[in-house]
């Protein structure tokens, strides 16, 4: 909190402390995953991915979409993202003299929704932000960890063998907790699997959605595995129900996609639909939300942790930035570039330690820098926009 205010402080008055939004560039690179990863909604094999460029005196800086190729996982896809990027939140910004990444909400509240849309452009302004004021990107956030915990989303597997040797190699790699993807048909046999072979670690799991108050006297039974958490169980736009199925397990639910903004984060946790929060930049619109909805996690004694949504090195770094804000308490599902790319975008790649941690950069910026040559190979598309 109060390294947030002094470096608001920190900002020079006058004409240049501004940003002028010269230029935004947008791109669709295509990358192919190292390894599939299946869901409850799905089986992504490669990646379609928003990036945005901002150019302002000479310097730019990026910020990535998180919208699926479909829209499974929220209503948003990279298509639909594209699109109001290009005809409604760029003419909202070229030109202007923004001041702070904070300033971008206001600019784009008349679009409703589109909240990984909003994200791609606000996130590139706080970059951009950070690097004219010469700090990091995690201490603009008001972030104070040197180092983060970190930990895996494991895929729906096509075998329990399969399984038990993904979650042996992320448990050697270090990772500080593993988190299984399930569904109805692929739960108890699976956890008891997981827990027979690996009895100590910390473990979770992600339903994305896939089940009904229905099946709260079958989840009850879960408590048996000792989960951390059980995240989003029940409907991607409910925590009322949660609040039903949370009464009737001890586990705690975590919330993920329900999640949009700071109210919902007020009006579940007061419900008591969960007690512990996910929070996505992409999925709540972007940095400013997402250190709102931090902030009354913390207020209501509930840890968060950074989610993710398979990405590049851009917005893994920018995760990494936001992941070092005091009550990002539990490890996240910020991993290794490795586990996604056979070659990121960024250098050097994200690597995580044998004790799993990732070390928060302290230069300017989001710390790795771009690597061009390569994200020009992997365009599709692009269009760049003018004032
Ligand atoms: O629900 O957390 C999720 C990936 C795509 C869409 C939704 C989710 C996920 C993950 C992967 O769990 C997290 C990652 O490793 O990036
Ligand atoms: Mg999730």
């Amino acid at each position: 909190m109060t390294e947030r205010k002094t470096n608001a402080r920190l900002r020079l008055s006058g004409s240049e402390s501004l940003m002028k939004i010269e230029a935004i560039h947008m791109r669709e690179v295509n990358m192919p995953l190292a390894h599939p990863f299946e869901t409850s909604f799905g089986v992504t094999t490669g990646r379609r991915i928003l990036l945005i460029e901002i150019e302002s005196e000479g310097v730019s800086a990026w910020g990535e979409c998180v919208a699926g190729e479909h829209p499974y996982f929220s209503d948003e896809m990279i298509d639909t993202a594209w699109h109001i990027t290009e005809t409604e939140l760029i003419p909202r910004l070229l030109g202007k003299n923004i001041e702070s990444g904070r300033d971008v909400p206001a600019l784009l509240e008349q679009v409703r929704g589109h909240r990984m849309a909003k994200a791609a452009v606000e996130n590139a302004i706080w970059e951009m932000d950070s690097l004219q004021q010469g700090v990091s990107l995690a201490k603009l956030l008001g972030g104070t960890r040197e180092v983060i915990p970190a930990g895996v989303s494991i895929g729906i597997q096509p075998t329990i063998e399969k399984q038990l040797e993904k979650v042996a190699t992320e448990v050697a790699a270090g990772y500080q907790r593993i988190k299984l993807k399930c569904k109805p048909g692929w739960d108890e046999h699976m956890f008891t699997a997981v827990r027979e072979k690996f009895p100590d670690i910390v473990m979770s799991c992600d339903a994305n959605s896939a089940y009904r108050l229905d099946d709260a006297d079958r989840i009850a039974t879960w408590d048996r595995f000792n989960l951390l958490m059980i995240e989003q169980p029940l409907w991607y736009d409910d925590f009322y129900f949660h609040k039903e199925l949370q009464k009737k397990i001890k586990t705690s639910i975590c919330l993920d996609e329900c999640i949009r903004n700071r109210r919902d984060a007020q009006a579940a946790l007061e419900l008591g639909s969960g007690r512990i929060i996910n929070i996505k930049v992409g999925r709540v619109g972007g940095f400013t939300e997402a250190i709102a909805v931090h902030d009354v996690a913390q207020s209501f004694g509930v840890p968060v942790w950074c989610g993710g949504m398979l990405e590049t090195g851009i917005g893994r770094a920018q995760n990494i930035a936001l992941s070092s804000l005091p009550n990002f308490s539990l490890p996240g599902d910020v991993s290794a570039s490795k586990r996604y790319w056979a070659e990121d975008i960024i250098e050097p790649e994200v690597t995580v330690s044998s004790k799993g941690e990732i070390v928060v950069p302290t230069v300017p910026g989001r710390g790795y820098e771009i690597v061009r040559e390569r994200i020009e190979k992997l365009t599709v598309r692009s269009r760049t926009l003018k004032k």
